[in-house]
């Protein structure tokens, strides 16, 4: 049986390898224990702003046996995103690296489909699920169980040989798997790179985001008007921000990645900050029908750009006096 075990799961990292997934960890589902707290303290600060999705479900956030029945593991893999060509100039509004390609949930479910395919060829038909950021799944902590990598002080899941800019998802399922060692060390020692860097100061302590204060929250999840004590922070980031993870020196070592379908958009490297400006709604639904950036709507998307237009408007004329 141990045997059996040893080689489903050497057989599925390979085959996960097989789909251009960077790395693969497993993990036995259980109880996520030591979190409960962590998690608790989180909410129950407010640090979640008003993503209320983040109170719901807390007993199967903490626990994937409630989501899958009978679930015995947890199989974790890391997409790398880091893409080979960046926006580039002051003439650009940012768009963070991980939306430049199609949306990553519906890429990366795509392979773990044809990854749960492939196990169930080997062991029959499964109770098993498949989740990328779609469920309350806590996949940083998962990652970190199954040896992938350790979890910053920008509180991003970092892989030291591909640095943090890559997506986790999950197959969890109810087989027995041979499991991998949990992460132990922490290998940002004594840098605060990410907490100095921080425009709105977001990263509260070491470990710790107010999501609240935090541009990828503010420019994303947020469906009010932006706060206008936020709004001389953005340095033109209009979807997202990847300034904690471009400071980190983990990232120094990042390579591109060669997934096809989350190579950039095509117009997203082009448009220059007046295509941005002069975007109609028809246009935004085109040119981003398959990417992430939809998240935002046209509107959240024409609220970010009014909102820096509007400051430097402010900026201007506080200078001419
Ligand atoms: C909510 C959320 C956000 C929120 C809050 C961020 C956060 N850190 O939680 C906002 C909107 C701000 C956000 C932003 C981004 N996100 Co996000 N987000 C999530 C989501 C849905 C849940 C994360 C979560 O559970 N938060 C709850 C709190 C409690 O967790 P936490 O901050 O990790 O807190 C831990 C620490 O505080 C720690 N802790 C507490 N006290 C102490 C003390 C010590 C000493 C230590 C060591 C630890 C410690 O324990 C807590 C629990 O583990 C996950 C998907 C998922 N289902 O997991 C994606 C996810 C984390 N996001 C992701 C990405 C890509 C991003 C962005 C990079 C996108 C962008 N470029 O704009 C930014 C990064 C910002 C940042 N620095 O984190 C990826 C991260 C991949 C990776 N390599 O880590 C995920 C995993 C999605 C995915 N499946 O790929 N996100
Ligand atoms: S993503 Fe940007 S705003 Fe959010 S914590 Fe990192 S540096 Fe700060
Ligand atoms: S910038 Fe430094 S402190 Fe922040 S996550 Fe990277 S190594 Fe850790």
């Amino acid at each position: 049986m141990a045997l059996i075990k040893t080689e489903l799961s050497q057989y599925i990292k390979e085959e996960a390898n097989k789909l251009g997934f960077s790395f693969t960890g497993i993990s036995a589902a259980t109880y996520l224990e030591n979190q409960e707290p962590l998690l608790k303290q989180w909410l129950q600060e407010k640090l979640n702003g008003e993503m209320t999705y983040m109170e719901n479900h807390l007993e199967k956030r903490l626990d994937p046996r409630l989501l899958v029945s009978n679930a015995k593991s947890v199989i974790t893999v890391l997409q790398n995103y880091y893409p080979e060509h960046h926006q580039s100039g002051k003439s650009k509004y940012k768009i963070s690296k991980y939306a430049y390609g199609k949306d990553y949930h519906h890429v990366i479910k795509k392979k773990l489909k044809k990854l749960l395919a492939c196990i169930e060829k080997r062991t029959g038909t499964l109770q098993a699920s498949i989740f990328v950021d779609s469920a309350p799944v806590m996949d940083k902590v998962w990652a970190q169980r199954s040896g992938l990598g350790w979890i910053g002080k920008n509180t991003c899941l970092i892989n030291k040989k591909i640095g943090s800019f890559c997506f986790i998802g999950h197959i969890i399922a109810n087989i027995e798997l041979e499991y991998d060692s949990p992460y132990s060390h922490d290998f940002c020692g004594t840098c605060t790179r990410c907490i100095d860097a921080c425009p709105t100061k977001a990263i509260i302590k070491p470990y710790i985001i107010k999501a609240s204060k935090c541009i990828s929250y503010l420019t994303i999840e947020n469906k009010r008007e932006l706060p206008p004590t936020s709004t001389h922070k953005l340095n033109n980031w209009i979807f997202g921000c990847d300034i904690c993870q471009d400071v980190c020196p983990w990232n120094r070592f990042a390579k591109p990645h060669d997934e096809e379908s989350l190579h950039p958009n095509h117009y997203l490297l082009k448009l220059k900050k007046e295509n941005w400006e002069s975007l109609n709604e028809k246009d935004f639904n085109k040119f981003f029908k398959d990417s992430a950036i939809k998240r935002t709507k046209y509107k959240g998307l024409m609220r970010n750009i009014n909102a820096i237009l509007k400051e430097e408007k402010v900026s201007m004329d506080y200078n001419k006096k």
